[in-house]
């Protein structure tokens, strides 16, 4: 009976690697785990998780020997933590190895907003280019004003990039930082209120939830732009779309929604929203650097040594 069970969707070189290491029993979701029969269930004792399905007191309780959750992501919000302490079990996480990647995608998506470069991508190949001219002007990045919302380790990255472009950096954290330069808000309406682009770099969960909210929406006005590479439950969707249909705020670059991948149809009708499919980890290299830290910390947790990356 295998000990070890796999969650979620993985690349083939993950599932090989995963395989010859673990040998481990491997399903699609934690909604399918009551399909398994009892004896399967009471062997696992280390689940390695990939996806944002929620896994809390049901699944644990469906999994008595349960020792570890080797979460494929640097985001464990999907994993009920207070329900992992109750359930004596450990949860790490794949943090750093995908901040690049992911503020690389934020500033992207950034940049195709501010420069209509999708839209005008479809102008030079329809042949609108040649048939009415140049491409409408649209807006200037470099030296113009960036919010982050969330000073975390990727909002940092996000920083430093926009920095680089020039831009003026405010932003919004708990605390506020050793950032000569930059400007602290206490507010996030306060800063919504003075950036041309508003980064949502905020870690998921309860306590962010619709952090984003209609008043700061109001707050970044007709000529901002929201990018959000955090999670969708850090926005207020519906007021964003809202103000999107509206033109109350410019635009958005998002890669992460609510209820992902079925996202709400009312973002395809909207022209002035970079839309990705929260690919913002998505590379061959940072995947496997992702899979290796969880395998790592599945290895250390069967020899009994220190986890490499726990968060509780
Ligand atoms: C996903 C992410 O984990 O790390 C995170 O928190 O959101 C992503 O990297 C990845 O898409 C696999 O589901």
């Amino acid at each position: 009976m295998t000990e070890t069970l796999v969650i979620g969707d993985y690349s083939d070189t993950d599932k090989a690697v995963l395989s010859e290491t673990f040998a481990p029993l491997f399903i699609a979701s934690p909604r399918t785990l009551g399909t398994l029969d009892k004896g399967t269930r009471a062997a696992v004792t280390v689940v390695a998780l990939k996806g944002h399905a929620p896994f809390g007191a049901d699944e644990m309780d469906l999994l008595p020997a349960l020792r570890l959750v080797a979460n494929y992501g640097v985001g464990y919000d999907a994993i009920d933590i207070a329900a992992a302490d109750a359930h004596g079990v450990k949860v790490t996480n794949t943090p750093d190895v995908l901040n690049d990647d992911v503020a690389d995608i934020a500033v992207g998506m950034l940049l195709c907003q501010s420069r209509e470069m999708m839209q005008a991508s479809t102008w030079a190949r329809t042949g609108e280019w040649a048939a009415k001219g140049e491409y409408p002007l649209n807006r200037k990045v470099s030296g113009r004003t960036a919010g982050i919302l969330g000073l975390g380790r990727i909002g940092r990255e996000i920083a430093n990039r926009l920095a680089s472009f020039k831009m003026d950096i405010h932003y919004f954290a708990r605390s506020e930082k050793d950032t000569p330069g930059w400007t602290y808000h206490t507010d996030p309406v306060s800063l919504a209120h003075t950036v041309d682009f508003l980064v949502v770099a905020l870690v998921g969960g309860k306590d962010t939830e619709n952090f984003v909210s209609a008043q700061v929406i109001e707050a970044l006005g007709s000529r901002g732009v929201l990018i959000n590479i955090s999670r969708g439950t850090t926005v207020d969707e519906a007021a964003l779309l809202d103000a999107l249909e509206a033109g109350r705020i410019a635009g958005a670059g998002l890669d992460v929604f609510l209820n992902e991948p079925n996202i709400d149809p009312r973002f395809y009708d909207l022209n002035n929203v970079v839309i990705q499919p929260h690919q913002g980890s998505g590379t061959v290299e940072t995947r496997a650097a992702m899979g290796q830290i969880q395998r790592d910390n599945m290895g250390a947790f069967h020899r009994g040594k220190q986890l490499l990356t726990p968060v509780n």
